[in-house]
């Protein structure tokens, strides 16, 4: 039986996105946020700007969220039951800072063909329109992929600063969160967001990926850790879990990866963003 409830699965097919989901309490959402700010306090560059990826791999924490039942539940709802974690992403947006993500989609310079996968959005601080919350333009999954301009703007959390222009706002919808809630998102839908404007860090950890077995990544390499089921296919290099917050061979890891992810995400671009 699906996890996801039929209205639920609907609402992904229809709209390209389904929320909220609860996955874990408010506490625990405290707690992973402490976890994040050690690490920032210890080793401030280890999350910043092309360190913001593939945290779950120094951090027992995010890789407790990244492997969690109930996440994994809802995803094999979506892309079936041999599921492979295939990278992470902190989106973090600071007050006063001017953060924000153009209109995109996620499938345009990832590399995973074919599109048998899901991002989750885990809300680590409560997600709202003050803050900054991802808006999505429902239904527009349906359409395939679209011309985006490579701004390389100011502010843009996005590594080209990929924006497709024209969105209208007001047929987007915002993706409203608590604290330990998630929302799920498929490869085409158009989305983005805007300024935080509140007086406190708005956190997303988003798990980018989870990718089906059959799912090849084509611009490059990424290795993966196998989150549920079996790999038949093998297609990826397989990586293991921390057990211990930011030890050496795993930030080496971390790194390793996250330079595969800069040759994936500016593959064909002549200019390199800070992301
Ligand atoms: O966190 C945000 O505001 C945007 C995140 C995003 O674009 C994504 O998860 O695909």
């Amino acid at each position: 039986m699906s996890y996801l409830s039929s209205n639920q699965l609907k609402q992904y097919d229809d709209e390209g996105f389904v929320c909220p989901i609860n996955i874990f309490s408010k506490e625990k959402a405290k707690e992973i946020r402490n976890e994040i700010e050690l690490i920032e306090n210890k080793i401030p560059e280890e999350l910043e700007k092309s360190g913001r990826y593939n945290a779950h791999l120094i951090s027992p924490l995010l890789d407790e969220v990244t492997h969690n039942s109930k996440v994994l539940d809802a995803v094999e709802s979506i892309i079936g039951e041999n599921i492979l974690v295939c990278g992470t992403t902190l989106f973090i947006k600071n007050p006063n800072e001017k953060g924000f993500v153009s209109y995109h989609q996620d499938a345009k310079y990832i590399g995973l063909e074919p599109h048998n996968w899901v991002t989750a959005w885990v809300a680590i601080t409560d997600s709202n329109e003050k803050n900054g919350c991802m808006r999505m333009w429902s239904g527009s999954h349906k359409d395939n992929l679209k011309d985006h301009d490579q701004k390389f703007n100011e502010g843009n959390l996005l590594t080209r600063g990929q924006t497709i222009n024209n969105v209208p706002k007001e047929e987007t919808t915002p993706l409203i969160l608590e604290a330990g809630q998630m929302s799920l998102h498929h490869p085409t839908v158009v989305h983005g967001s805007e300024l935080n404007q509140s007086n406190d860090r708005r956190i997303g950890f988003v798990i980018q990926s989870y990718i089906s077995t059959n799912v090849k990544q084509v611009l490059g390499k990424n290795s993966v850790q196998l989150a549920r089921g079996v790999d038949n296919f093998n297609f990826h290099e397989k990586i293991g879990r921390p057990d211990t917050l930011m030890s050496k061979n795993d930030r080496e890891l971390k790194k390793k990866e996250n330079d595969n992810l800069q040759e994936i995400f500016y593959k064909g671009s002549t200019k390199k963003g800070s992301y």
